[in-house]
């Protein structure tokens, strides 16, 4: 791993809105800085920095500075002693590639098909897993499994987190439509159904293949029974695939999902909704009949990812509350309501806790139709957490939200969810405050943190270049398959790799680009779902 020192200003390397408030972030030592155009070195801006803020999560003492007003270009900024930014744009809407981006990676998840020249350039390769797969427990019972996205830098497919991925893309396509104008292109793309939707049908269509026909209940997973190695690519993966156990948590996901998916292709598809409503339907049917079931444990030869998940009142809630959206059923109404009164989070997004998205779900769906009571409840308790965030980001040197214990295995999911709660607030009418929090997030993501690195692949100056990733591993390409979120820190140095490297790092430090990291630097379609819908929010 080359190691690349931070630059003492850290920005956000794909750029800054040009009516936006934007700050960098600078070493403390940096009180004066100018704001030069790249192209021609002349001073467009000079400015001196803030007060020192102690950052806790790095530990570092920093500053910030505002140049907001700084007119479209492109820039760096210095601090005339040596010290230089990275350069970035200053644009109407500078996020257009990069959303593109994020959402391609999407089609270079994709599971059964050839990814041809055409599409994913020098990263092509054959299909894979085309194989039928044995339901766990049952030698004979063979099923077609083909399709969908892989998980991650494996090749596992999760009903659960794989729910949670479509979610985020049909609710960014829901809220921001006009952010999803432009094609990506893919191979389906028809000028007519905004790409978004097409790339989710991928993994809605291998979803309903992960559902028990008899009972309605959806298979947790389908795995291998253990990871290949690294540079296996998918193509060559060849172990026998196995569905998992239902699940009552990837029943309630795909109910959930379904139910959203119904409602927005209805426009488009009428029998694509009908088709996706019946089998939400049937999975509601499920839980319905199962009203106790243990959380889900990986039987005792498979050892892919558990995604374990001992509550499943928050994915009953989300389905609860989806189905009503769609139907108007007073039945789905009664067991949202019901389910509101347990004892779980209500404005987590998951990959386990999907409590909010039954709250957004029913938020979204207007206070005409519901209790108005719980309707205020719900809505007063998603500003306070929207407050909470803003208060917490407010306190960090690198505006963020995330505590030091917050940098956890993925903590740039927690990082794009915090923003996505952000701005279901401002949806909902909460204060425009909100929203630049948010915006202070992709700048995170994007460079302005204290590792002054891009988390993803392909965009910025300085960006991960060696997830654990298989095909980026595998391939003959140096460059990482591009438009993929990075992990990111996570101070309890989960792998190997970390453990060895980074003892005693504070805790947003805890990360290395490097491809035996899988804790601090894999990949997965879960963490870049919320960052399409965040970058589609300034796209609009
Ligand atoms: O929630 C607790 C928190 O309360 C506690 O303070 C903190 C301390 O470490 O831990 C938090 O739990 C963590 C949990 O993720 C939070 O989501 C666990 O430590 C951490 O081990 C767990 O990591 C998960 C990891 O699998 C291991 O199970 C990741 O979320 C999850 O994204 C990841 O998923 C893997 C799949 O299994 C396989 N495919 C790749 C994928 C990404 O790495
Ligand atoms: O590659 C695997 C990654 O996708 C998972 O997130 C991670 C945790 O379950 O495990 C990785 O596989 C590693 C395994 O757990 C331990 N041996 C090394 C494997 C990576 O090559
Ligand atoms: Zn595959």
């Amino acid at each position: 791993m080359e190691e690349q020192q931070p630059r003492g200003i850290a920005v956000n390397q794909a750029g800054y809105p040009a009516d936006s408030r934007n700050t960098a972030v600078f070493a403390a030592e940096i009180t004066e800085f100018s704001v030069v155009d790249a192209r021609t070195g002349q001073t467009v801006f000079t400015g001196r920095t803030g007060g020192v803020m102690e950052d806790r999560p790095s530990g570092s003492a920093v500053r910030s500075g505002d140049f907001s007003g700084v007119k479209t270009g492109t820039y760096r900024i210095m601090d005339g002693k040596g010290a230089q930014s990275a350069d970035f744009i200053i644009a109407d809407k500078p996020y257009g590639a990069l959303q593109q981006g994020l959402l391609k990676a999407f089609y270079f998840f994709r599971c059964g098909q050839d990814l041809t020249a055409e599409f994913a350039g020098p990263w092509e390769h054959r299909a894979c897993h085309l194989a039928e797969g044995t339901v766990y427990g049952q030698p004979d019972k063979k099923l077609d499994s083909c399709g969908g996205w892989h998980d991650a830098g494996d090749y596992g497919k999760y009903a659960g987190p794989g729910a949670k991925a479509v979610a985020d893309l049909l609710l960014a396509y829901e809220l921001y439509p006009s952010a999803f104008a432009a094609p990506v292109p893919l191979p389906e793309s028809d000028g007519k159904t905004p790409d978004v939707l097409l790339e989710c049908k991928v993994e809605l269509d291998w979803l309903f293949k992960m559902q028990d026909v008899e009972s309605g209940g959806v298979y947790h997973k389908l795995t291998t029974l253990n990871f290949p190695g690294l540079d296996v690519m998918p193509e060559e993966d060849a172990a026998d695939l196995f569905f998992s156990p239902v699940s009552a948590t990837a029943t309630g996901d795909f109910a959930a999902v379904m139910a959203l998916a119904s409602r927005i292709y209805a426009p488009l598809d009428a029998e694509y909704a009908e088709r996706c409503l019946r089998a939400a339907e049937a999975a509601w049917g499920w839980l319905e009949a199962h009203p106790e079931t243990p959380g889900f444990k990986n039987p005792p030869e498979i050892t892919t990812g558990e995604y374990g998940d001992d509550t499943d009142a928050d994915e009953r809630f989300w389905a609860a509350a989806e189905l009503y959206r769609t139907t108007g059923a007073a039945a789905y109404h009664a067991a949202f309501q019901r389910l509101a009164g347990q004892d779980f989070p209500k404005y987590g997004l998951g990959w386990a806790d999907m409590g909010g998205y039954g709250t957004l779900s029913y938020l979204l769906g207007g206070e005409a139709r519901s209790d108005a009571k719980l309707y205020a409840e719900l809505r007063e308790g998603l500003f306070a957490e929207a407050r909470l965030l803003l208060a917490r980001t407010e306190a960090n040197g690198y505006p963020l939200s995330l505590r030091e214990e917050d940098y956890i295995w993925g903590s740039n999911m927690l990082v794009l969810n915090n923003a996505m709660l952000l701005l279901a607030a401002e949806a909902l009418g909460g204060d425009p405050a909100f929203a630049d929090c948010a915006l202070d997030h992709l700048h995170y993501l994007l460079g302005r943190n204290a590792l002054d690195i891009s988390y993803v692949t392909g965009f910025g100056d300085r960006p991960v270049r060696h997830p654990h990733h298989r095909p980026s591993v595998g391939d003959a390409v140096e460059e990482p398959v591009p438009g993929m979120v990075s992990g990111g820190p996570d101070r309890g140095l989960h792998d190997d790799y970390v453990a060895e490297h980074l003892q005693n790092k504070a805790a947003a430090l805890c990360f290395a680009d490097h491809d035996l990291s899988y804790s601090t630097n894999e990949v997965t379609i879960y963490w870049n779902s919320p960052a399409v819908f965040v970058t589609a929010r300034f796209n609009r």
